[in-house]
């Protein structure tokens, strides 16, 4: 993606934060430090929790607008008021163009592709949920107005993995790039995914380790029922008094809420050599390829 229309591609990120970096392209693969993008009032664009980005002219005025995808609210734009040269955008976001009644788009990323063939770019998102959701523009190339979602792909669903087993279908917070992988003119969809494997984290437990585990769980519940229900008023009440302004009142409902914690955490400190599993995350990039059309059987009729 060329930014700043100098020649040389750059890249432009999102972040955890919502922060958007810009790379600048110095050619030869080489990229100058980052530059957090601000907008033309100073302050950093915000695009969403874990936000993601794309570059598109939006309102057809030949300068490229910037697309926010983000984990958990509604994609946005933020409308470059700049030239194509030197993109400034506005300092608040606008909600996508929609066709009447199509609803609202959320989505962890957002691109840009021609799905349908019909000249016109649609925007294709992915999701927290592994959903994949297809809107297809109803406007022009450079000024889109989408239509309502058509499911690409359903929610993938909860899948167990041990470490070393590899999946057999793509997981959450999905990213969706269209592009024909195998080069036989139909764009495809290569998704990258966030999924969560197990493995075990120690030998297993003795005879003598099971005992001990056993009675510590149940010291732990007979602790837990007989504190929670405290710790949880010492809680309301280190809020009630924080949001009034009581700093020390709170400080010490906090330190009360600690004091009852420390015969549990007691135990979780003995707890914790005694577990046999850990978790570990990991991505994976799915190629999904479209099939060409079945072929339109006519039927011959007296
Ligand atoms: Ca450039
Ligand atoms: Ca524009
Ligand atoms: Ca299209
Ligand atoms: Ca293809």
């Amino acid at each position: 993606m060329d930014f700043d229309a100098d020649g040389t591609d750059d890249l432009i990120t999102g972040s955890i934060y919502e922060d958007i970096f810009l790379f600048r392209g110095l050619g030869g693969g080489k990229f100058a430090k980052r530059e957090l993008l601000r907008d033309v009032d100073g302050k950093p664009l915000k695009g969403g929790y874990c936000v993601t980005t794309e570059l598109l002219d939006m309102d057809a005025d030949g300068d490229l607008d910037l697309m926010c995808g983000n984990r958990t609210e509604e994609v946005r734009w933020f409308k470059n008021v700049g030239t194509r040269k030197a993109p400034r955008y506005e300092a608040k976001s606008r909600a996508l163009p929609m066709a009447p009644n199509a609803g609202r788009i959320s989505g962890s990323n957002t691109e840009f592709a021609d799905w349908d063939g019909d000249g016109k770019r649609d925007l294709i998102v992915g999701s927290e949920w592994g959903e994949v959701t297809w809107y297809r523009n109803t406007g022009a190339d450079n000024q889109p107005r989408f239509a309502a979602g058509k499911k690409l792909f359903a929610r993938s669903g909860w899948e167990e993995l041990k470490e070393g087993d590899v999946p057999t279908k793509h997981g959450s917070r999905v990213k969706v790039h269209a592009y024909d992988y195998d080069l036989d003119g139909r764009l495809d969809i290569l998704l990258g995914d966030v999924k969560s494997t197990t493995f075990q984290s120690r030998p297993p437990l003795s005879k003598k380790e099971k005992k001990l585990k056993k009675k510590l769980e149940a010291e732990l519940e007979q602790i837990r029922s007989r504190s929670y229900k405290k710790i949880n008023e010492l809680n309301q009440q280190y809020w009630k008094a924080k949001e009034a302004g009581r700093d020390k009142e709170a400080a010490e409902f906090r330190a009360a809420q600690g004091k009852m914690r420390e015969p549990l955490n007691a135990i979780y400190a003995q707890l914790r050599p005694l577990r046999t599993t850990g978790h570990k995350t990991h991505g994976w990039v799915w190629f999904y390829r479209q099939l060409p059309k079945p072929p339109v059987v006519l039927k011959k009729t007296e």
